[in-house]
Parts: structure tokens; sequence; C-alpha cells
């Protein structure tokens, strides 16, 4: 399974996807810290939020598989600039929640994700599961493993480390 990196403002709701993937009941808990000790590394929205902590997302984001970007479809702008995939050595994806928000703006967010360059996005409703499949889906593929040399060929070749030789 490729372990995921979550990253998204307070709020978003990271922690509920956590514990919708594991198909546990959704109960709050406000993240305070991070671990790698899970199926996925959750962070607390204010790294997302606060400029001085934002260096430890890419930090953390070294340990995992794939990185994700999590949006809530109503939230009224988005903390992630254009082209984020260029700070992280990973795969970038796009994960919108609470599509069942009476304010869901999904086209909108959308457009942000894939201006921030995110490949693929997926939507969510942590509360109902809805989506959850597809995104698990998704993450239970095995990534794919190559040498430091086959990276760094591909790195030469101005290539992703993970896109198609
Ligand atoms: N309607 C709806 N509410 C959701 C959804 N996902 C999460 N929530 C709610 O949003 C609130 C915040 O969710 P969390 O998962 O704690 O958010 P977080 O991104 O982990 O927040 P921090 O730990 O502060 O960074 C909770 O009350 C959740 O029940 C969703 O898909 N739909
Ligand atoms: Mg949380």
């Amino acid at each position: 399974m490729k372990k995921l990196f979550l990253m998204g403002r307070s709020e978003a709701g990271k922690t509920s996807l956590m514990q919708a993937l594991k198909g546990e009941e959704l109960h709050y808990h406000k993240t305070q810290y991070t671990n790698t000790d899970d199926i996925a590394i959750d962070t607390p929205g204010e790294y997302s939020e606060t400029k001085k902590c934002g260096v430890g997302l890419a930090c953390f984001s070294f340990e995992a598989d794939v990185i994700a970007i999590l949006c809530a479809a109503d939230e009224p702008f988005s903390l992630f600039e254009a082209n984020c995939q260029c700070f992280l050595n990973r795969p970038l994806i796009g994960i919108i929640t609470k599509i069942d928000s009476p304010y869901a703006n999904i086209p909108m967010v959308s457009q942000w994700l894939i201006n921030s360059g995110c490949e693929q996005i997926f939507q969510v409703n942590n509360l109902t599961g809805e989506g959850i499949d597809t995104l698990r889906e998704f993450l239970d593929e095995e990534p794919a493993r190559m040498t430091l040399e086959e990276a760094k060929n591909r790195q030469r070749m101005g290539m992703q480390d993970w896109d198609m030789a």
C-alpha cells in the first residue's frame, strides 16, 4: 500500500479521512503532531497555514510515497500556490473532502488543485464513505520501486522519478 501524506488547512478533514480509510467510526481528534507510524502521515493544519512551519511539510513528505493536498469543497480560497509539486519529490494528488457541504464548489476547488500540480483528483465524503473505495484502490497499488541509478537516469532526462521510462 502506498503511504499517503496529507496536508491541508485545519478542519479540512485530514484526520477524518484517515479514520474513513481505516474503516473506523469518525471521532473528532485535533491533530497536534506528526508521526509516520500509521497508514498515512497526518499533519496539523497549522503546518499548511503557517509559513514558518510549512517547510516541515516538505521534510515529512519524504517519508511518504504519494503526497495529497486536501481541500474541503467549501473552502473559500486555497492555501496552496501554483506548481506546488516543484518542492516535492513525490507524485502529488488532490483530495476534495466535504463534497456533501451545501456550500461545495467542486469545479472551483478542482481547478485550484490542478493549478497546484495535482496529477489526479479524488472526491470524498468522509461521513458517508462516498469516494473512499476509489481512493483506497489507488493507494492499494504498490508504488514502483527503482534503484538510485534508475532514478538518477530519469532525472538526467528531465523526467520525474515515477514517470514511465
Ligand atoms: N460534512 C462533512 N464533514 C466532514 C467531512 N470530513 C470531515 N468533516 C468534519 O470536519 C471537522 C474537522 O475534521 P478533521 O478531520 O478533524 O480535520 P483536520 O483536517 O484533521 O483538522 P486539523 O487536525 O485541525 O488539521 C470534523 O467535525 C469532521 O467531522 C466530510 O467529508 N463532510
Ligand atoms: Mg487532524
